[in-house]
């Protein structure tokens, strides 16, 4: 499936002040997003898969992607059309062998060398951060800022974006400095208007790239 990285909003109810998958999931399309991703940290594996079945529908619909977050049995279940792995996840290069060709494999790297493994191993893009500090992920670490992207950016050659903390405000260093696009989850999941955040994000990743 041919995608765009541009505005890859990361749907995690705990962050959506209570509002619904469909309503979420509604805005987030209507807003403009380029991809979604599924993260679900919480929920037993048949609620995901329920959640997934929705989020699938609705994303075939608009024509773009649905990534399942961390676990590869759900994406393969779903026939979902790709998954994100991090490093306590299947890793990447096993993925691979399990999932058939066309299917598309996140990876997360905060590292120049993480990224090349991830490269090795098969992974059509990368998520890259924490780029700014976030409250979103307990494990996100110290953030590598813009600079640090542009590095493993350069290095890898990979399709990339830019995660952690990203808002409207800051979005702008984070596509300067060679991100395809930016991964955001509080900025918009948290939002009074789920869809204007999500349309803002994206005129500043149009207008960044001039
Ligand atoms: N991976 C690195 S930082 C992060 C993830 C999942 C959290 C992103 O959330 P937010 O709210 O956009 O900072
Ligand atoms: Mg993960």
């Amino acid at each position: 499936m041919k995608f765009s990285l541009d505005v890859y909003i990361i749907v995690d109810l705990g962050f959506a002040r209570g509002r619904s998958l469909p309503d979420v999931m509604a805005a987030v399309i209507r807003g403009g997003a380029t991809v979604v991703q599924l993260r679900e940290k919480k929920a037993t594996t048949r609620e995901i898969l329920g959640m997934g079945e929705l989020a699938k529908g609705l994303c075939r619909q608009a024509g773009i992607p649905l990534i399942i977050n961390d676990r590869l049995d759900i994406a393969m279940a779903l026939d979902a059309d790709g998954v994100h792995l991090g490093p306590d996840d299947m890793p990447v290069g096993l993925a691979r062998k399990l999932w058939r060709k066309g299917k598309i494999i996140g990876a997360s790297a905060g590292t120049v060398e993480e990224a090349l493994q991830a490269r090795k191993d098969g992974a059509d893009y990368l998520g890259v951060g924490a780029v700014y500090a976030t409250s979103t992920k307990s494990d996100a670490g110290e953030p590598i800022g813009p600079e640090a992207l542009a590095r493993i950016k350069k290095a890898s050659g990979m399709p990339v974006v830019g995660i952690g903390g990203v808002t409207p405000e800051n979005t702008a260093p984070v596509i300067k400095a060679g991100a395809d696009g930016v991964a955001v989850i509080s900025a918009v999941l948290g939002a009074p208007d789920i869809a204007a955040a999500v349309r803002s994000l994206k005129e500043v990743v149009s207008w960044a790239r001039l």
